[in-house]
């Protein structure tokens, strides 16, 4: 994540991954107050065992794009709500890629960083039939826990 007063989004990323049993790390890495830090990160994150990057970041959000511009890993982006434009300024930053570079793109805040821990346990459950069942089980959860009535 790009600061520190991202973290209160970003854990709700870690709360799937925290249940499902994956292993994951957690960073500021800014675009713009550390470059250097970001290029260390990403240029190496495959060859250190990384698999996917969940990349959260407010206002002029930067930190997706160009971590995905130093490595082939999957990128999954999420825009943090900034005070000022609640978010808008960092969906459109992150969302708005040219061609040639891709972010998988979430909703903004909580939700969004929800998400984007469950697209990257998804993407594991591809190489992974135990997470993947456990995945389906989770899943059948929370279909399950929905209730028909209104109250
Ligand atoms: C971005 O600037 C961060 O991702 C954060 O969302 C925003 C504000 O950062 P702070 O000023 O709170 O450190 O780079």
């Amino acid at each position: 994540m790009g600061s520190r007063s991202d973290w209160p989004t970003m854990k709700r990323a870690t709360e799937l991954l925290d249940e499902l049993g994956i292993a994951y790390e957690k960073q500021v890495v800014s675009a713009h107050r550390t470059p250097s830090r970001l290029y260390e990160y990403a240029s190496s994150a495959r060859d250190r065992g990384l698999q996917v990057i969940i990349a959260g970041a407010g206002g002029a959000a930067h930190l997706p794009g160009m971590a995905a511009s130093m490595t082939l890993l999957p990128v999954i982006a999420v825009p943090v709500q900034s005070k000022a434009l609640n978010g808008m300024d960092s969906l459109l930053s992150i969302a708005q890629m040219p061609a040639g570079v891709a972010v998988a793109t979430q909703a903004i805040g909580s939700s969004g960083a929800f998400n984007g821990g469950l697209l990257a346990a998804q993407i594991l459950a591809l190489g992974d039939p135990d997470l993947h069942e456990r995945l389906n089980q989770w899943r059948q959860a929370i279909t399950e826990g929905v209730p028909r009535d209104v109250e």
